[in-house]
């Protein structure tokens, strides 16, 4: 067991390198003995942040130059599903650019798909090797896993993609694992999905994908009974990857989404090391409790400082608002063991 404020031993920063801005942190509060809390100034980010959005919602953030950088996914008033990108010096304040991403496909076949953009949602922001790799679900078909890249959030590159519809999820590793890429996603169907494992698939280029493999279930009778996703970019520690992810129950109201955290081998991330028995977030307050689809806590993205043990998650609050919540990354990964 590790303590408050002492890391479970080193942890690898995927980032580019050079940038290592402080990251948005607020103190426990100290009537709180929860292993996550949430920010004072939640939600960080609502519909007023982009002319004529609905919602602003599920979205990717990362280090970037000497602040932060984001895709974030932004409902319009016709609730055409856009990704757009945004800047920000503290990862509290956004500012959003007022016009969706133009992808520019890599090459005349990914052209074919590129014009059939239907929809664009849930984004994940991922350093890998050079630059920023984004992925999303991409309307071809109904659902599936989109990918692209940029180094500098303007100019968005995309490329094929990963897997055939239905999909979603579909979440990066920071770098290759023996020698691959490797992608966590979770098969579904065109609808809103009542049930849903998350898999693990690997690539030599990013393009073609394969030896898929088996990661984790739903829970009966828990909190992630119905479905579980990939949420945030795992995190290397040296008790494994540390995966944030969702998981969903079934009530007579509908969908619950709830977060919870996995520790995956380092080697073969397929093979679950220790999960999490009870949720770390789950719907509480007013903004995840009530909003275009009630009773939503969803996390995209993570930020790590491991000089402070400290971990800043983003997440989506009720289908209508980013939120963030804070806590002690030793602490986590104990509640994943929990
Ligand atoms: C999932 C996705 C998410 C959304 C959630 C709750 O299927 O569409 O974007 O937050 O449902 O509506």
């Amino acid at each position: 067991m590790t303590g408050k404020g002492s890391p479970s031993g080193p942890v690898a920063r995927h980032h580019a390198p050079g940038m290592t801005p402080p990251i948005p942190w607020e103190e426990r509060p100290p009537d709180s003995s929860d292993v996550l809390w949430r920010s004072s100034r939640n939600p960080i980010v609502t519909a007023a942040a982009v002319p004529e959005a609905n919602s602003v919602f599920n979205s990717a953030v990362v280090a970037f130059e000497d602040g932060f950088a984001g895709v974030f996914r932004v409902d319009d008033r016709g609730r055409r599903m856009r990704l757009h990108a945004g800047h920000s010096a503290d990862g509290f304040a956004w500012q959003i650019e007022p016009e969706p991403i133009a992808f520019e496909p890599v090459d005349g076949r990914v052209a074919e798909i590129a014009g059939q953009l239907e929809f664009a949602y849930d984004p994940r922001l991922t350093w890998l090797e050079d630059r920023y790799y984004l992925t999303w679900c991409n309307g071809y078909h109904g659902p599936t896993i989109g990918l692209a890249w940029t180094q500098d959030f303007r100019h968005f590159v995309q490329l094929e993609n990963a897997l055939l519809p239905f999909n979603r999820n579909g979440v990066l590793f920071p770098r290759r694992i023996n020698g691959r890429y490797a992608l966590l996603s979770r098969p579904s169907d065109p609808g809103h999905t009542p049930f849903g494992d998350i898999f693990y698939s690997e690539s030599p280029d990013l393009i073609h994908w394969g030896r898929h493999r088996h990661v984790m279930s739903p829970v009966p009778l828990s909190w992630q009974s119905t479905k579980v996703g990939a949420g945030p970019v795992p995190i290397e520690t040296s008790e494994g990857w540390l995966l944030l992810y969702h998981g969903v129950l079934t009530s007579c109201n509908g969908f619950v989404y709830s977060m919870g955290a996995a520790l995956l081998d380092l080697d073969e991330p397929w093979r679950v090391i220790a999960r999490s028995s009870s949720y770390l977030l789950a719907p509480a307050a007013s903004y995840e409790r009530v909003g275009d689809v009630p009773n939503v806590v969803f996390p995209c993205a993570a930020l790590v400082d491991p000089a402070t043990d400290r971990i800043a998650i983003y997440y989506g609050g009720a289908d209508t608002v980013v939120c963030l919540a804070f806590g002690q990354l030793s602490e986590v990964i104990d509640a994943a063991r929990r």
